[in-house]
């Protein structure tokens, strides 16, 4: 199955070459789509790089400025559909999620399931040297959307995700409402609700070790708001 990597960048030009160097050796072949938001320390032209030294390997998408994540992923979506990509994962830049980990994702895609979500939160993954806070925000975030959402995953806000093409185009990818984070949250509960199979393969998600978090508190208040606005839509029977 002809497999996409979506990376969304912002400011990440410690960690894009090394990271590039190893999906680009995975034993399942992947081809890389960089987003990048027009990043100040210069990972768009290190991106371009990568794409002359790679070419048909590495994509990139230039946007003006720090657009947000969740209209980075979309982005991205678009152009792995119209290029026939079959399988759409999508990662951070910074090492959270482990590359080696991608060939369980397309493995269980291959046991029937539409959205694989690399997680933290089933048996055997874990989160290591993150500290407390970040923590905490993560689990309650996860209670929250899960017992307010229905949601049935465990790791409901894991950026790393393999989508069955069918599923991104299922859904109104342009009326998602929310971007950043919140994003997430948004899309697995769209997902879920049009009875696509979700599973989970446990990750070691490592805290970054090189660039600083673009999780602001804004977003942790918007993902907040979206999944109170998720759940209202929900008591009252909308679909979103
Ligand atoms: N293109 C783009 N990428 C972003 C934006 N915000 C974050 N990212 C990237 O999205 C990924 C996740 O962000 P990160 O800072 O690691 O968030 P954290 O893992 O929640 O701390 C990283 O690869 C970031 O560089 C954005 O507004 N636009
Ligand atoms: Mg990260």
């Amino acid at each position: 199955m002809k497999t996409a990597v979506i990376v969304p960048t912002y400011n990440e030009k410690e960690n894009l070459e090394s990271l590039v160097a190893q999906l680009l050796t995975l034993p399942s072949a992947v081809d890389i789509i960089v987003v990048d938001d027009n990043s100040p320390d210069g990972t768009g032209a290190i991106a371009d790089r990568l794409a002359d030294e790679h070419p048909g390997r590495v994509h990139v998408i230039h946007r003006a400025g720090k657009l947000g994540l969740g209209t980075a992923y979309i982005a991205g979506f678009h152009k792995a559909i119209a290029a026939g990509y079959d399988l759409i994962i999508t990662m951070d830049a910074d090492f959270s999620h482990p590359p080696k980990n991608i060939p369980d994702m397309i493995a269980k895609i291959g046991q029937g399931y539409d959205l694989v979500i690399g997680s933290r939160y089933v048996p055997g993954g874990a989160a290591i040297e993150c500290t407390l806070p970040r923590k905490m925000l993560s689990w309650g975030a996860n209670a929250f959307a899960r017992v307010l959402l229905g949601l049935k995953a465990h790791d409901t806000t894991a950026g790393f995700r393999c989508y069955r093409r069918q599923v991104l185009q299922s859904i109104a990818l342009d009326q998602i409402f929310s971007n950043g984070y919140s994003f997430l949250i948004e899309m697995l509960y769209k997902v879920q609700r049009k009875g696509w199979k979700v599973g989970e393969v446990p990750i070691v998600f490592q805290n970054r070790r090189q660039g600083v978090s673009k999780i602001s508190r804004n977003e942790i208040v918007k993902a907040l708001y979206t999944v109170l606005r998720l759940f209202r839509a929900r008591l009252l029977g909308k679909t979103a």
